[in-house]
């Protein structure tokens, strides 16, 4: 990565959408962990391409179908190099997280999970790392067991060498929790996962954006993302997978594209890593991802963790005093995520306010119903951070913050 400094005035000159009122006042955007922000140069790739460039790739001889092509293709190399995969055809277009773990669980999943197998979780998973695995091991008769967590939201360590076995025929946990900001220690639980066999699927979801992830350091056997939480555009996600193990999985989705060739007889397939990749994909979307990791590639990393560090320190210090507050999740190892809720106070009349107020932030359970059902709660409000939060943007959160509890006791 080239070094800039952190000048985040430019950065917040590239995200249009952050300069405007809402509800009449500035906004401040705080669920970046749901989305994040576009910056121009993502938006103007979509734009170009359809003004420029829209084409069907792969298929026709003609120019335009081979820039489309090209571009297209070369987002995927930009993706390895951005994990650094060893090949490009370990990187599995997808429409996003959820679309590459049901791709896993319906693969390598179907052909590889029998009765009595067992597929470990952790409580803090997103419901598309549980669900999916739920309904193969209906189908298959295999069980479910779960990492718990702490109080302080990290995984109980020593509950996991009582949870793995040769049994275990799968692994499946996020390395950053949508709802905690916990930075989990896969490292560890990838190599003891591998010491009986099992393998291991990596939800990158919220931490391909907040720190580097290099997956044949980690030796992981998928891993997966989206495109919109990384300033990318909706409806774009990866699935990474090591080649050996794509290679000896089953297509899923049967379609144009994947295919070697077909007849009523026999139809033979694809190679890596087309064999994924049914039908048109989202075409402007992956080669408008290419121009978001273009953006990331601008930093240092070590700047993105420290402005992340600093903001969330910031936001921490400033709301813990408040009576009745209660943060969810207080690891040392965690990203921008600060969740909680004020006793007595139900999170969504919390959100309502702040909305009012200008301030966007996430209420509910996050898609995490059995972490909550931990805590006793029904969910958390959530404000998350990004690479364009300021902490002036923090003075408004907590200034309304205190407003709405205010209004509510
Ligand atoms: N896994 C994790 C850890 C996530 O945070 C999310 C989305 C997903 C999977 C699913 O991603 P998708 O792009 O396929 O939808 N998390 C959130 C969130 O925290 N608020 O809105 C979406």
């Amino acid at each position: 990565m080239t070094n800039i400094s952190y000048d985040i005035e430019n950065i917040r000159k590239q995200f249009p959408v952050l300069h405007q009122q809402v509800n009449n006042r500035q906004l401040v955007y705080l669920d970046n962990a749901a989305t994040t922000q576009k910056p121009l140069s993502v938006i103007e790739a979509l734009d170009i391409f359809y003004k420029t460039t829209n084409a069907n790739i792969h298929r026709g001889a003609h120019y335009l179908a081979n820039k489309a092509t090209v571009q297209f293709e070369g987002t995927r190399e930009k993706i390895r190099s951005f994990i650094n995969a060893k090949e490009t055809a370990e990187i599995i277009f997808t429409s996003g997280t959820t679309d590459s773990i049901n791709l896993v669980a319906q693969t390598w999943g179907r052909k590889n999970i029998t009765t009595g197998d067992e597929i470990l979780l952790s409580m803090m998973e997103h419901h598309s790392n549980i669900v999916p695995w739920q309904m193969l091991a209906e189908e298959k008769g295999a069980v479910i067991k779960v990492i718990p967590v702490t109080e302080s939201g990290e995984w109980q360590i020593d509950a996991i060498d009582s949870l793995l076995n040769e049994r275990t025929k799968l692994v499946a946990v996020n390395h950053v929790s949508n709802s905690l900001g916990t930075i989990n220690p896969i490292k560890m639980l990838i190599d003891k996962a591998h010491s009986y066999g099992a393998k291991v699927l990596i939800d990158a979801a919220q931490s391909v954006s907040h720190f580097a992830t290099d997956v044949q350091e980690l030796d992981c056997d998928f891993m997966c993302f989206s495109g919109h939480k990384i300033y990318g555009p909706t409806g774009t996600g990866v699935l990474y997978g090591k080649y050996d193990l794509l290679e000896a999985m089953p297509p899923w989705r049967g379609g144009g594209e994947m295919i070697s060739s077909v007849s009523f007889e026999k139809t033979t397939y694809n190679s890596l890593p087309h064999k994924f990749e049914a039908g048109t994909p989202h075409i402007a979307g992956v080669i408008a991802l290419s121009s978001a990791i273009d953006f990331m590639n601008e930093f240092q990393w070590d700047d993105l963790i420290d402005h992340e560090k600093n903001i969330l320190a910031y936001a921490t210090s400033k709301i813990s005093h408040i009576e009745g507050l209660r943060i969810f999740g207080t690891s040392t190892e965690k990203t921008g995520v600060i969740s909680f809720d004020v006793e007595g106070i139900h999170p969504y009349d919390i959100g309502t306010l702040l909305d009012k107020q200008g301030i966007a932030v996430r209420t509910g359970h996050h898609c995490t119903e059995p972490l909550w059902s931990y805590y006793g709660v029904t969910g958390s409000v959530r404000a998350s951070f990004a690479i364009y939060t300021t902490t002036e943007e923090i003075d408004l959160f907590v200034d309304a913050l205190h407003k709405s509890i205010s209004m509510l006791r």
